[in-house]
C-alpha cells in the first residue's frame, strides 16, 4: 500500500493550516504529474491526507474545512486525561456500564467478521412505515474489555468472534466521562456537537466504507486505526446498496479487497486518501466523504459529528 502522508514535526515549521493545504496541493499536483511515467497504475488512484500539528481554530476552518478536504492533526489532544487511561483504569472507573456490543462471526468465505450489514434489521410497523434496527449484545464494559480485549494466547488464527462497542453515546449518558474526553475546539468554536460516539474494540474491527450526512472529527484516543477516505463525488464508483434505506451510504464493496475491480469494474478508477491514524491524533472528515476503518491494534476513539 503506497503511503505518503506529508509530515510536519514542529509547529515553528508551520506558518498556517492554509500553508499546509497549499503544499498538500502541491505535492499532489507534482505527484500526478511524476507519476504518468513512473508509478504503478494503482499510485495514481492513492493519495497521503495531509498533516497539520496543532493549527489554531482559524486556521482550521479556513483551510481543510473550508476547502472540505480531509486533514489529519496532531497535538491537539495533549491535554486530554483519557489519553492516560488504560484499559484497568476504565474498568476501575466505568466498569460497572452496560454496553451494547456488535459481535461479528468470522465468515471464511468472505474473509472478514460480520458487521452492521448483517446485524441491521428491517420490519413493518402497524402503521405501515419501515422501521429499522441493530441487533446489540448488551453486557457491563468490564465482561467486554475481558471478553474481546485481552491478549489471545494462540494469534495464529483469527479469533471465530470478534466484539464491536461502536458509535455508542457513553459521552452523553456519562457526563463524567466527558471531562476526559471533551469536545474539540475546531467543532465548538463555530458550531453545537450534534452527536458524541465512542468506539472500542481489538484490532480487527472494521466499520465497512460508508458515508455520514456530518461533519466528523475522529479522535484517536488509543491505538491505531488504518483509515481509507473517498470524496462524495466518486459514489458512483463505490456501489452503494440500493435495495435498503438503511444501507443506502454504504458500498457493497470491500476497499481493500484487491479483487474488488472485478466484481465491481468502476470501483477501479475510484481515487481514494489514506492514513494510519494513531493515538494522539485527529482526523477532520468532511460531510459526506466516505471512510473505511479497519483497527490495526486494540483501540479507543472517539468521534464528533456537527453539521
Ligand atoms: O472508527 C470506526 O470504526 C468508524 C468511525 C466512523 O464511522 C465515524 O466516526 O463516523
Amino acid at each position: 500500500m503506497v503511503q505518503l502522508g506529508m509530515v510536519m514535526a514542529k509547529r515553528s515549521q508551520l506558518q498556517s493550516c492554509r500553508k499546509a493545504m497549499l503544499l498538500a496541493g502541491c505535492h499532489q499536483n507534482f505527484f500526478l504529474r511524476s507519476v504518468q511515467t513512473v508509478a504503478p497504475a494503482d499510485a495514481i488512484r492513492t493519495r497521503p491526507i495531509p498533516v497539520c500539528v496543532a493549527p489554531t481554530v482559524e486556521e482550521f476552518v479556513n483551510g481543510c474545512y473550508q476547502a472540505q478536504t480531509p486533514m489529519v492533526i496532531r497535538g491537539a489532544m495533549e491535554t486530554w486525561a483519557s489519553r492516560k487511561w488504560t484499559p484497568e483504569s476504565l474498568k476501575e472507573k466505568f466498569g460497572h456500564l452496560n454496553v451494547p456490543v456488535e459481535l461479528g462471526f468470522w465468515k471464511e468465505e468472505e474473509g472478514r467478521y460480520g458487521d452492521y450489514r448483517d446485524l441491521y434489521q428491517e420490519s413493518i410497523t402497524h402503521a405501515g412505515s419501515k422501521e429499522y434496527f441493530m441487533a446489540h449484545q448488551p453486557m457491563s464494559l468490564t465482561d467486554f474489555i475481558d471478553i474481546f480485549m485481552c491478549k489471545r494466547e494462540d494469534s495464529s488464527s483469527p479469533p471465530p468472534l470478534i466484539g464491536y462497542m461502536a458509535q455508542h453515546q457513553l459521552l452523553t449518558e456519562v457526563p463524567e466521562m466527558a471531562n476526559d474526553i471533551p469536545d474539540p475546539d475546531y467543532v465548538k468554536a463555530q458550531r453545537a456537537v450534534y452527536q458524541r460516539n465512542i468506539w472500542l474494540g481489538p484490532a480487527g474491527t472494521i466499520s465497512p466504507l460508508h458515508f455520514d450526512p456530518y461533519h466528523n472529527i475522529l479522535a484517536q484516543i488509543w491505538g491505531t486505526k488504518h483509515i481509507r477516505l473517498y470524496a462524495p463525488e466518486e459514489s458512483s464508483r463505490l456501489y452503494p446498496f440500493t435495495s435498503s434505506m438503511f444501507l443506502r451510504n454504504t458500498s457493497q464493496l470491500n476497499p481493500e479487497d484487491l479483487n474488488a475491480s472485478k466484481k465491481w469494474p468502476e470501483f477501479e478508477k475510484a481515487q481514494h486518501w489514506d492514513c494510519e491514524l494513531r493515538a494522539g491524533e485527529m482526523l477532520y472528515i468532511p460531510l459526506k466523504w466516505w471512510h473505511y476503518v479497519r483497527a490495526v491494534s486494540n483501540s479507543l476513539s472517539a468521534s464528533f459529528w456537527w453539521l
